[in-house]
């Protein structure tokens, strides 16, 4: 399972505050935590607030000084991701995200291709959201062919079929399920495919078992890649469990632990 560590997020108070004083403090400290934790990318995000591509390219050498583990520069913004591609020191990169608005793929894919970076496609296109399981797997597949004929290989493609708030938006879950499924028969092998797993118990009063139910009810419908909260201990014991039912692991009474010293953590 590919983790990617969501907490370097302007949507959070700490890491907005660190942006606007430029204090590296909270950004190293979510650095270390969730690389100790296992993440294989850290997520990192401007937020909405920011128009400053500059902050992006600080965040990232930021986090860079703190830990080696793969960034996923994470904006809406073409000049936000452009700086933080720039900014990567030769390391590992996720591109989160394009949409399949072809003016968009028309943008972001020569910058993946360019970094030699992953690429993270939402199912959204210029009408917005998905609202059934036919859009969801109709914008993945314009996404993945897209990406495909810049000469992408599957394996640097993943596919994100949009996970929303089951508190407002309970009925897209089976839909998010269903493409997910879809997306595993795309190619031989597979591209990879994400959701934003915190997006599902938003605002909810039970959020995390909400998170790891859904979790694993993906993993067996094909899902291999999350951006979620890595230092959840729970969340990530339910990854390791669920690879075991997949038989991806050999079972051993300390699967836990192997889990945490293969995802690079500190066991
Ligand atoms: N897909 C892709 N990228 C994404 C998302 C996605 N990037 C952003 C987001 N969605 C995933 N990251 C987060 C980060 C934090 C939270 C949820 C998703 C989160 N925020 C708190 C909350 O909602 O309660 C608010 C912050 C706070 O506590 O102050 O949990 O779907 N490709």
């Amino acid at each position: 399972m590919i983790l990617i560590g969501e907490r370097i997020n302007a949507g959070f108070k700490d890491i907005a505050n660190a942006i606007r004083t430029k204090d590296p403090t909270a950004v190293e400290k979510w650095a270390v935590a969730q690389a100790e934790a296992g993440a294989t990318y850290l997520d990192v995000n401007i937020g909405a607030a920011s128009r400053d591509p500059a902050d992006m390219a600080w965040l990232v050498e930021t986090v860079q000084k703190a830990v080696p583990t793969k960034i996923s520069v994470d904006s809406t913004k073409i000049e936000a991701i452009e700086a933080g591609l720039d900014a990567i020191d030769g390391r590992g990169v996720l591109v989160n995200s394009t949409t399949a608005d072809p003016g968009k793929l028309e943008k972001i894919i020569p910058l993946a291709v360019k970094h030699e970076a992953m690429l993270l496609g939402l199912a959204m296109d210029e009408r917005g959201s998905p609202q059934n399981v036919e859009r969801r797997v109709e914008n993945g597949a314009m996404v993945f062919m897209a990406a495909t004929e810049a000469g992408i290989p599957p394996e640097r493609i993943v596919l994100d079929p949009i996970l929303m708030p089951i508190k407002f938006m309970q009925e897209q879950v089976p839909n998010v399920l269903e493409a997910i499924e879809q997306y595993t028969h795309l190619s031989d092998p597979p591209p990879h495919i994400s959701v934003g797993l915190s997006n599902i118990g938003s605002k909810t009063a039970e959020r995390g078992r909400i998170v790891r139910t859904f979790l694993v009810m993906a993993m067996a419908r094909g899902l291999d890649a999350a951006i979620l909260d890595v230092c959840d201990e729970e969340t990530i014991a339910a990854v390791a469990t669920a690879e075991l039912m997949l038989n991806q692991e050999i079972y051993s009474d300390s699967y836990i632990r192997a889990f945490r010293i293969k995802a690079g953590g500190s066991a």
